[in-house]
Formats: structure tokens, sequence, C-alpha cells
């Protein structure tokens, strides 16, 4: 952990770009848009599982129409072998880069090289993969979710007493995980298990993973809270899953917020609602309005320049005011 979180610190924050020099294309020349200036960019997405891919999906396809990008996009729906095949169309069809969210961390380094040999640019935005051989990849653009999750078991520890709902003293947590072997259910649970580690009575007695969808979050917890444990907080690695928890709340005659403290992830606009209405507590952002800086990339790249390998988005958090006064002006 301490590692992953030196080198996001060492990373720059996406409001701060700065391009250095520092390397050169994987096969010693620059990479370069097509003869007559003209950029085709191969996108392999992860599916359409959450508000959250929807917001990431819409901001990657405007910008590159903004950005007089000619995009090419797949949909993978959860699955690697998908992303694969794309990626490999992409290679054949001769594009200027590609750019993905890989849905796990593994399994990446032979189309990567595939890539690499063909002399076409990958840049890795939103999820990370675990290749040791950074040269396959230009750039990593997105959260640090160690963090995310980190921020998310703080407010436990900062809120014990309130997290305490039946005041025996030991704050019992279930946690829904998103993707099994994605980097941000990973990182997630890693960063809120870090923090909550600084409070002994806060115990993580139940956690599956929700898949990041609505379904996955109420099936869940609807088998969390058949086991008759009293549970006194919810962390839902997205608010997907937080929001499907809540129907299983509500149907079991529960009050979400209040009887189960939630804590959520993402801030997309229907999690928003809910932390303004009092359902969610506390939600920590994770933003999918990727697009603009992901076409200023490849257009960097493109040009011969190079970027830093690991560019992190701004983000922050929301508490119940929070959210009701930033509802109005936010853009998903
Ligand atoms: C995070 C992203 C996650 C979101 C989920 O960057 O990969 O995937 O938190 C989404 O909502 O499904």
């Amino acid at each position: 952990m301490l590692k992953k979180t030196l080198i996001a610190a060492s990373a720059i924050t996406l409001s701060a770009f700065a391009f250095t020099a520092c390397g050169s294309d994987s096969e010693g020349g620059s990479s370069t848009a097509s003869d007559d200036g003209s950029i085709t960019m191969g996108f392999a997405q992860v599916g359409a599982e959450s508000g959250w891919r929807t917001a990431n999906t819409k901001s990657i396809q405007e910008s590159a129409k903004d950005a007089g990008i000619d995009l090419k996009f797949t949909d993978a729906q959860g699955k690697q072998e998908n992303q694969i095949q794309a990626i490999r169309s992409y290679i054949q069809q001769k594009v200027d880069v590609i750019a993905f969210s890989p849905v796990v961390e593994t399994g990446w380094d032979a189309v990567l090289n595939e890539a690499k040999a063909a002399g076409i640019p990958v840049i890795l935005t939103d999820r990370a993969v675990d290749s040791k051989d950074t040269s396959l990849y230009k750039s990593f653009l997105g959260s640090d979710f160690v963090v995310e999750g980190q921020k998310a078991g703080q407010w436990v520890v900062d809120n014990a007493a309130d997290a305490d709902t039946d005041g025996d003293g030991a704050i019992n947590v279930v946690q829904l995980e998103g993707t099994t072997g994605a980097a941000p259910a990973i990182d997630r649970g890693e960063g809120f298990a870090d923090a909550i580690s600084a409070d002994p009575s806060i115990k993580v007695v139940a956690s599956q993973t929700g898949d990041f969808t609505r379904d996955g979050g109420k099936q869940v917890m609807e088998s969390f809270l058949q086991s008759g444990d009293h549970i006194d907080v919810l962390f839902a690695q997205n608010d997907d899953m937080g929001l499907g928890a809540i129907e299983a709340i509500e149907a079991a005659g529960l009050t979400p917020g209040k009887d189960i403290k939630i804590i959520t992830v993402d801030a997309v606009h229907d999690g928003m609602q809910a932390l303004s209405d009092g359902k969610i507590n506390f939600i920590v952002e994770c933003s999918p309005l990727l697009g603009p800086q992901l076409m200023d990339i490849a257009k960097k790249v493109l040009d011969g320049e190079d970027v830093e390998p690991r560019i992190l988005t701004e983000e922050t958090t929301f508490d119940q005011a929070q959210a009701t006064e930033a509802l109005p002006d936010r853009q998903y």
C-alpha cells in the first residue's frame, strides 16, 4: 500500500497537466497520426454496468467529436475476452492510437505486446493493469482508488459514535465489492481496510462482490440482511451497488442512512440524490469525465511528445448538505 501511495504522490493531478520528455515510442520512433494529420482512436470500453460507466462513455464519445478524432468504440459487456478481441481488431485496422479501461488488472501483456509490435501507442483510462512492463502503454489517466477507499474508511473512523447504530461499542461493516479482479475493487477495499484499522471497534463482518451493478448490490445486501447479524455500516464500492442495497434495506423494514449508515464511491446523479435525501451518508467522488484529457494525451503522444506515466484526476467528497448544494450543477 505504501508503494502505491508513493507512486500516487509522485504523480501530478490532472489540473496541473505537464508533459515532460521521458522515453520515446516503444519501437524507438515517435508515434504519429495518419499522413493527412487525421487521428483514428480505437476505444475498448468495459461495458455499461453503472451510471458511472454511462457518463464515462458519453465523455469519451463527445470529447472525440470535439477534438476532431475519429472514434471506433466497442462495449465489451464486462468480458475481458471481448476487450482483447476489440484491441486486436483495432490493431488490424491500423488505428493511430488505442485506449481502453481494463475490466480486470491481469492478462493484458500479450495483446499489449501485439499493439507495441504494430507501433500503435496505448493509453489506459480509468482502470489499471498489473503489467510489469510499463513500455506497453504511454500513460494511465484516472483516479487513485486506494485513496478513495481510505476516504470512505476515514468517514467511519471520524463518525464512529454515529456509525455504532445499536450502541454496543462494536461497529459491524458489510462491504459490497466491485467486479472481482478490477483495480477499483482491489484498491478501494485495500484503502478502506487501511483506514478503519485505526479503530479496532470497526470490523468488516461480511464482504462480497456485487459486480458494480444495482441488481448485484441488492441481491448481496438481501443475503447480508438475512444472516441476522446486526449491521451498522454498509460500504458499497460504487453508488449503483449502494442504490440496489437501499432497495433491500427498505424492503427489510429498515431506514437507510439511519438504521444502517451507507458510504459509497462515484457521486453520480442518482447517488447524490440519495445522499441529499439522507439515504446515503457520505460519497467519495470518482470522476468519469476523462474524455477531454484522454484526447489531449492522444494528440500529445501522436505529436511525438511524451506524457506523465500516471495522471491522476482531482476528486472530492460529499456529505448530505454538500450533495444538496452540488446537485443542480452536476454534469452527470
Ligand atoms: C472507477 C470505475 C468503476 C466505478 C463503477 O474508476 O472503474 O467502474 O466506480 C464502474 O461505477 O462500474
